[in-house]
């Protein structure tokens, strides 16, 4: 069962219908620790046969959202790779086997991105990357609603240049892209979950990459609770649980490129770099 945010209100989907969810805002939605049943529920009345015509929301209201960093095997690499001239090259391997993971802040609800929107590359940047990654939504009891799909979009230069500037690398206007849906699932996704990246440039493919949630290290109810230590989340949050999938290195983005992520039973995320 899935459900959406759109411009004409709130819908859960199963078995190739979807329906009406009523409530007054989605951040009362988030805030339902019996979200499932709710949705579940609300599945008696006039059902659809399509979304058609609405525009999809981000599934991010008033949530923050997080990010966890080096939680695939590509990521440390990557990571070590791109930093060894500012000395940061052990800081990943470091992090990857910790028993700590690394959570950063990553988009406050204004600045996420929806289904179609437009993300950002910084101009002060010369080498970006798209990071597709599984993302949490959580309630505030920190139990696991349900799971969606983010681009957390990064600025490799500027991290390479010095992990502390982490922050300015991450978290920018048009920085992070979330949806389509929610997947109502409390349990752990099978490990076999496929997560695709499509880029095209210009009608072809720039670049495809994939991978499985069999790659990802940490399970995901240690990244909610190292998230959730000593941190409050009155309107639940969304944490975005690391990239499997870095391009090769001469790989930048450009304006115009589209980016499309897939995530098994989820669904797929397009955005446009905006030009
Ligand atoms: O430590 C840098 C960021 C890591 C990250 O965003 C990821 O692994 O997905
Ligand atoms: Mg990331």
């Amino acid at each position: 069962m899935r459900l959406y945010r759109t411009d004409k209100g709130f819908f859960g989907e199963g078995l190739n219908c979807f329906w009406h969810v009523e409530a007054t805002s989605w951040d009362e939605l988030l805030c339902d620790a019996n979200l499932h049943d709710r949705v579940r529920a609300a599945q008696h009345g006039e059902s659809l046969k399509s979304l058609g015509g609405m525009a999809l929301l981000s599934p991010v209201s008033a949530q923050e959202v997080w990010a966890a960093g080096v939680t695939y095997f590509r990521s440390r690499s990557a990571r070590m790779e791109e930093s060894k001239e500012a000395g940061g090259g052990s800081f990943y391997d470091h992090v990857y086997a910790a028993e700590r993971p690394e959570l950063f802040f990553k988009a406050s609800g204004r600045r996420v991105v929806g289904p179609f929107g437009e993300v950002r590359i910084r101009k002060d940047a010369c080498w970006s990357v798209p990071e597709p990654e599984l993302t949490l939504a959580i309630h505030s009891s920190g139990k696991i609603l349900g799971y969606t799909i983010g681009n957390d979009m990064s600025s490799r230069d500027i991290e390479g240049e010095n992990p502390l500037y982490l922050p300015q690398a991450k978290v920018y206007d048009g920085s992070c892209a979330i949806g389509p849906c929610l997947l109502l699932e409390s349990g752990d996704l099978p490990k076999d979950t496929a997560i695709r990246i499509q880029i095209e440039r210009g009608g072809a493919s720039a670049y495809f990459g994939q991978t499985t949630l069999a790659e990802l290290k940490r399970p995901v109810t240690e990244l909610v609770s190292y998230l959730f230590r000593e941190n409050s989340f009155p309107e639940g949050a969304f944490l975005m649980t690391g990239t499997g999938i870095v391009p090769h290195d001469a790989f930048t983005l450009i304006a115009g490129d589209r980016i499309i992520i897939s995530i098994d039973n989820i669904g797929t995320l397009e955005n446009q770099v905006a030009t």
